[in-house]
């Protein structure tokens, strides 16, 4: 039965090695060399198994002992190469924040956004304030408190993202409009409430005109002795300002909505006789939003008395309304971030979002 080598010189040697590795690839190899299935410390290790009981019991330890520092001062190299290797890599990407703008900067802000943007100061300028909420909302929400019956299409699983229903057996659902953003607003407001709501809006809708994810801007105004004269001037300002013509002719058609009654589609005078659409003038019409008066039993549920208030309310798609504003036909590059579709239409870098005259 041979002899255990002098352990010694091997653990000097070894640890040596592991310091002097200077890369990972490296320190593989030592480890390898060592304590891999024919390494020098694990070919030691097999001879224990001839040993006789004693031998056993004094080179048992001494072998476990050298594997396992060795195991150690391995790691920590490791660990060591590392987080020289992060700072090396840091240090590449550090950006002088300090230095000037690009003289030739390329980005704009997306369409939907300067559309966001510019309703925001429109409304703001009305004295609306920005309302938010969940994306992901609870059936009360955006069904029940806005008085959609049960058995409505929109609740049926086809029309809808629905979660995983929960322990008790409630699924969550991906909003499908803002309207949520004012029930939670009523409720935990006093009147008088003067919100819009923008965001993201989901439904299962996916063909050349619509897409599962979509952009939302609704408002909401209670107060006492609110009625559709109301509606009817401030939106027609609003979308006047917006399409940047002196006072756009509205029309206002009948419609049906669970949360509105009255309800209807408002339509903003237009000319389509030049290929494009030109709002404010001509011989056509462009639908543009639906509004009505707040159910009452919407109010009532969000503990609102409908004696006391009335409010009116109205939603439109931002995407679509970005097309029609900036002539911008194909849905598609919406969803691409593709920075010379902007600036072939005229969206510059400098153009500040609070613009209520948009690009012009
Ligand atoms: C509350 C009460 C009433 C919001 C309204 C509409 C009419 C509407 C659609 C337009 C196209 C959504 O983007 S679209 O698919 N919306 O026509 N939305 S009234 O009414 C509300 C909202 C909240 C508490």
């Amino acid at each position: 039965m041979p002899a255990l080598p002098d352990l010694a010189p091997i653990e000097t040697s070894a640890l040596a090695a592991v310091a002097a590795a200077s890369d990972e690839a490296t320190l593989e190899a030592v480890r390898i060399a060592e304590l891999g299935k024919k390494g020098r410390v694990s070919l030691l290790m097999r001879e224990l198994g001839g040993m006789s009981p004693e031998e056993r019991q004094t080179a048992g330890p001494a072998l476990n002992g050298l594997r396992d520092r060795l195991a150690e001062a391995i790691s920590a190299r490791k660990a060591a190469l590392e987080a020289n290797a992060l700072n090396a890599r840091l240090a590449t990407e550090r950006e002088d924040l300090t230095l000037p703008p690009r003289p030739d900067p390329i980005g704009a802000l997306h369409p939907v956004m300067q559309v966001f943007e510019e309703l925001a100061a429109i409304f703001g300028d009305m004295g609306f304030a920005v309302a938010e909420g969940p994306d992901i909302e609870d059936d009360f929400h955006n069904f029940t408190a806005l008085n959609f019956p049960e058995g409505h299409p929109a609740r049926e699983m086809h029309d809808t993202f629905f979660l995983r229903a929960d322990a008790k057996g409630a699924r969550k659902v991906l909003r499908t409009h803002t309207s949520p953003v004012q029930i939670r607003t009523m409720v935990s407001q006093k009147p008088p409430i003067r919100i819009i709501a923008p965001g993201r809006v989901y439904r299962k809708d996916w063909d050349a005109t619509h897409t599962p994810m979509f952009h939302q801007i609704e408002g909401l105004v209670i107060d006492c002795e609110v009625h559709m004269g109301h509606l009817k001037t401030c939106l027609t300002e609003a979308f006047s300002r917006f399409f940047e013509v002196p006072l756009a002719q509205s029309r206002f058609r009948p419609h049906f909505f669970p949360f509105t009654e009255p309800s209807a589609e408002m339509d903003i005078r237009c000319d389509r006789s030049g290929g494009e659409i030109r709002v404010g003038e001509g011989a056509d019409w462009l639908e543009i939003l639906g509004c009505g008066m707040v159910h009452p039993n919407v109010l009532r549920t969000c503990g609102v008395d409908p004696d006391a208030y009335q409010g009116f309310a109205f939603g439109l798609g931002v995407d679509r309304l970005a097309m029609l504003k900036y002539g911008m036909p194909d849905l598609r590059p919406y969803f691409e971030a593709d920075v010379d579709w902007t600036r072939h239409y005229g969206f510059k870098p400098w153009l500040l979002p609070t613009v209520t005259g948009g690009l012009s």
